[in-house]
C-alpha cells in the first residue's frame, strides 16, 4: 500500500481528506492518507509551504513532495528537500483566477466606481468598448494563459509577456527583458501572474512603471514581491497610475498600519483570488501518484534552478 503523508495547516484536512480519498478510489490507487506516519515509511509528501514539516531529510523513501500551492517560492530554497517538487495546476484554482482577473478588469473598465459614486445624480458617459481597452498579462503560464483568454473572448486586445518566446493565438506575445518595455507601452490595464524568483522581483519598478500610459491601472494577483511598493505609491499619488489592486503582498496578512489600507487609489483584497480547490487539486494529486508509481514524468515539476 502507498502511504501519503498530508502536511499542511490541520484546517485543511476536513476537506482534503475526502477529496483525496475519492480521487485515489477514483484512479484505482491504495493509498494509506494520514497527518502522520513514521518518516522512513512515506512515500509522497501532500505538502503546504506553510506546514510544520520544514525538514526532509527523515523521509528517506518520499518519491515526491505534492504541493497544493501554485506558488513555490517558500520551499524552493529549502536545502533538505532533495526529492521531485511539484507545483499545483488545479482546474478549479484556475477558473477562480479567471473569474477574479476579469471581475476586477471589467471595473476598471466599466468605470463601475465612477456609477458608485454618482448615485445621486443623472450623469451619462460613455465606457469604451473592450476592443478599445489594450492589457497586458505579465506572466504566460497556466494562470496567465487562461486569463488571457478569457479576457480575449471579451474583445479586449491582450498582450504577455514570459521568460521563453511564445506563440499563442490571438495574443501579443514578448519575452525577457528586452520585451518589457513593449510589453508595457500601450497598457491601460496590467496583470501579474508572475511566480516570486529572484528574476521577477520588483519587475514593476520606478523604470518600468514609467513605460506605462498615463492613467493606467494594476492588478497584482501574482506575489507581493513583483511590485516595487515604495514606486508603486509614488507613481499613484503622482496621477501617472489611476489605481492598483492588490491581492498579495510582501507581507502577509497585510500590516494594519500599512499605506495601501487606506491610499484612496488602491483597493486590497486579502489573497483570495484563487484558493486551491480540493476537489478538482485531489484528482491532480491521485495522476501524479500513478505517474510516480508507474515511473512516469511527473506532471508540474518544478525547476528549482528557475524558481517556479
Ligand atoms: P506558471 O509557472 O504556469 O507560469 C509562470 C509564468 O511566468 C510563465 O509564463 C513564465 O515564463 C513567467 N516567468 C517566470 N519567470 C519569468 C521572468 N523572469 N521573466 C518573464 N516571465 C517569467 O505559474 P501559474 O500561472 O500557475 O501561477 C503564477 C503565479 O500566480 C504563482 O507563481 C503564484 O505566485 C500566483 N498565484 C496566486 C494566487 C492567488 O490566490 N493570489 C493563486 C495561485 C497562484 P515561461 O512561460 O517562459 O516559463
Ligand atoms: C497559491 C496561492 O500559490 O494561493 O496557490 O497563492
Amino acid at each position: 500500500m502507498i502511504k501519503a503523508l498530508f502536511a499542511a495547516r490541520p484546517e485543511r484536512w476536513p476537506a482534503y481528506e475526502p477529496a483525496l480519498k475519492a480521487a485515489f478510489a477514483e484512479a484505482g490507487l491504495d493509498v494509506d492518507l494520514r497527518t502522520e506516519f513514521a518518516p522512513e515509511e512515506v512515500d509522497y509528501i501532500i505538502y503546504a509551504p506553510n506546514s510544520d514539516l520544514q525538514d526532509f531529510t527523515p523521509y528517506t523513501r518520499c518519491k515526491a513532495v505534492l504541493n497544493i500551492w501554485a506558488g513555490v517560492e517558500k520551499i524552493t530554497g529549502n536545502q533538505t528537500l532533495t526529492q521531485p517538487l511539484c507545483r499545483m495546476v488545479d482546474p478549479g484554482l484556475t477558473q477562480a483566477m479567471v473569474e477574479w482577473v476579469t471581475g476586477h478588469v471589467l471595473r476598471y473598465h466599466l468605470d463601475i466606481d465612477r456609477t458608485l459614486a454618482t448615485q445621486d445624480r443623472w450623469e451619462p458617459f460613455v465606457p469604451p468598448l473592450a476592443e478599445e481597452r489594450p492589457i497586458t498579462i505579465l506572466g504566460l503560464g497556466a494562470l496567465g494563459q487562461a486569463c488571457a483568454k478569457s479576457l480575449r473572448q471579451i474583445g479586449f486586445p491582450v498582450s504577455g509577456w514570459s521568460r521563453t518566446q511564445k506563440q499563442i493565438d490571438g495574443l501579443t506575445c514578448y519575452h525577457r527583458d528586452a520585451g518589457l518595455k513593449d510589453a508595457l507601452s500601450s497598457a491601460e490595464i496590467v496583470i501579474l501572474l508572475l511566480p516570486d524568483t529572484p528574476d521577477t522581483q520588483n519587475i514593476l519598478n520606478a523604470e518600468s512603471l514609467a513605460h506605462l500610459p498615463q492613467g493606467a491601472r494594476i492588478l497584482n494577483p501574482g506575489r507581493g514581491p513583483l511590485i516595487d511598493d515604495a514606486a508603486l505609491i509614488e507613481a499613484l499619488d503622482k496621477g501617472t497610475l489611476a489605481h492598483a489592486t492588490l491581492d498579495v503582498f510582501r507581507v502577509e496578512p497585510l500590516p494594519a498600519d500599512h499605506r495601501f489600507w487606506t491610499h484612496p487609489k488602491v483597493t486590497v483584497t486579502p489573497h483570495i483570488a484563487a484558493e486551491t480547490r480540493p476537489l478538482t487539486a485531489a484528482r491532480v494529486i491521485a495522476e501524479n501518484i500513478r505517474r510516480g508509481e508507474a515511473q512516469a514524468p511527473f506532471l508540474h515539476l518544478v525547476d528549482r534552478q528557475r524558481g517556479y
